[in-house]
């Protein structure tokens, strides 16, 4: 995957008087043997069992008598014997991986045995008892981080791929783990680096006078550096509904058939259906993968004028799904131009569909599509449309994708830093505190990355990880 890099400094917390969480990023680390099951618990072919640390190798030798460390980076068939008793637990597959050309860094072991609850379990039992320590949630990603084989960046893209749901999310991940949204990152700090050595060096020339060349230097290259930097920082919305999904609301009146059409795009009879107005009283999710897009479904309760109290909060439900939609789909049988959709939608895009099209005696009004679940008509034209509207939020631009709020937060707070920068600069303002504005926006930048690390950020990110990651 990535290159070795430098390893990093260990942590520090972000409140220097706090020692809580302190123990799982620094004293601990480095000083132990981690092990962990790679794959999920449960009935399986194959589980894979991972360990890390200094002692991986004389820990898994002593379950196995293969010549791992002969031959690292091969794949050794061997007994698994128990250390205590000399009971076999298993056969397995193991393989060695010196540090730093391993996952962590670290001298890595992985051990493939039989799957299954029994298994695997003996096997982590065993190593347990030659002193390895369970891992925690995200560890051994955190040690690749700290040793310097992928920064913050592509360690949250990594935990992304590996929850991405869709296609279009899995390749947006896959981009970013392999180092292009830090790559593209990089660039613009080195951009902003190049800025305060041309405002250095004049500095070292004279303390008042700017020479014009200069303005339109340092001009220039801030310039580059903000448009590269919205460019990515333009991507974020796009990137929040490949991690959330993109909500796509079915409205329109009671019995419209919107749990009808809910249930023919989810492919299931996940929403009941009936002939009384009113079925739907909560709102009901569903997920599908549209063209590669995940998109969270969401049927809703018809809206009328509601007379009772449980009807009146189903329907308050619907409006505030609708408000949040990215995509309405808007159902009648006579004409859905007429459905009264919130007036919080703006530029919302709303597809119009005429319900119940198998019924239909006139012409469809225009701009509509008209769809039967009975026939499947115009469920095809309908995918179209929605297919056409899912792509209208692919961004125009060849950034790399955002692909954490953390992220989005960090690029968020740089631009607003080279905004100011470059205001400072229009406005004339003496150059080193137009320096000390760019190296605010430098640091925002390393923080996204994670050059600077914070036990806190650490914690948040890699937590969210599961165990044996
Ligand atoms: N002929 C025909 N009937 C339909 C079609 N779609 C839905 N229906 C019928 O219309 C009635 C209402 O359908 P639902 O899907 O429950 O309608 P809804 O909009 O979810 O209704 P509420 O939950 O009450 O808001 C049911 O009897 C469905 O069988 C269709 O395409 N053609
Ligand atoms: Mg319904």
């Amino acid at each position: 995957m990535v290159e070795s890099k430098n390893p990093r400094p260990l942590p520090v917390p972000a409140d220097r008087s706090s020692s809580r969480g302190r123990s799982k990023f620094t004293s601990a680390y480095k000083t132990d043997t981690i092990v962990s099951l790679a794959t999920p618990p449960g009935i399986s072919g194959v589980a894979v069992i991972r360990l890390s640390g200094p002692e991986s190798l004389p820990m898994a030798g002593r379950l196995c008598n293969a010549p791992l460390a002969s031959q690292p980076r091969h794949a050794f068939f061997t007994q698994l014997i128990h250390p205590a008793d000399q009971v076999i637990i298993d056969s397995a597959i193991v393989t060695f991986f010196k540090g730093p050309a391993s996952y962590t860094g670290e001298d890595v072991v992985e051990i493939s045995t039989h799957g299954g609850y029994v298994n695997q379990r003996q096997v982590i039992d065993a190593l347990q008892e030659t002193g390895a320590r369970q891992a925690e949630a995200g560890e051994f990603t955190l040690r690749a981080y700290l040793n310097g084989k992928m920064d913050l960046a592509e360690a949250e893209a990594l935990h992304l791929q590996i929850l991405s749901m869709s296609p279009r999310t899995q390749q947006a991940a896959r981009q970013n783990a392999g180092g292009r949204l830090s790559r593209q990152i990089d660039d613009i700090r080195q951009r902003l680096i190049r800025i305060i050595t041309i405002i250095e060096h004049e500095l070292d020339f004279s303390e008042s006078e700017i020479s014009p060349t200069t303005t339109a230097e340092v001009s220039s290259e801030l310039g580059l550096a903000l448009s590269a930097l919205r460019q990515i920082d333009a991507t974020g919305p796009f990137g929040k509904m490949l991690r959330d999904g993109i909500k796509v609301v079915l409205a329109g009146a009671p019995n419209a058939g919107k749990s009808s059409l809910f249930n023919a795009l989810v492919g299931r009879e996940q929403a009941i259906v009936t002939d009384h107005p009113g079925t739907t009283r909560d709102s009901l999710e569903g997920w599908i993968n549209m063209d590669g897009f995940p998109v969270c479904l969401i049927d809703t309760a018809g809206l009328n004028e509601a007379t009772n109290p449980i009807e009146r909060i189903g329907i308050e439900r619907s409006i505030s799904a609708i408000e949040q939609a990215d995509i309405v789909l808007a159902l009648d049988p006579l004409d859905p131009g007429k459905v009264e959709l919130p007036a919080l939608l703006q530029d919302r895009t709303v597809i119009y569909l005429r319900s119940k099209a198998d019924e239909a005696t006139a012409a469809p009004p225009a701009d509509t599509i008209d769809t039967s679940v009975v026939t499947d008509n115009g469920l095809d034209s309908l995918h179209t449309a929605l297919v056409d509207a899912l792509r209208q939020f692919v961004p125009a631009t060849e950034s790399a994708i955002v692909s954490s709020d953390r992220q989005s937060r960090g690029i968020d707070e740089a631009l607003k830093q080279l905004a100011r920068t470059q205001t400072a600069l229009h406005e004339g303002q003496p150059y080193d505190l137009i320096a000390a504005d760019a190296r605010i926006a430098i640091d925002a930048l390393a923080a996204v990355i994670g050059d600077i690390p914070q036990e806190e950020i650490l914690g948040e990110i890699f937590g969210q990880f599961c165990v044996g990651k």
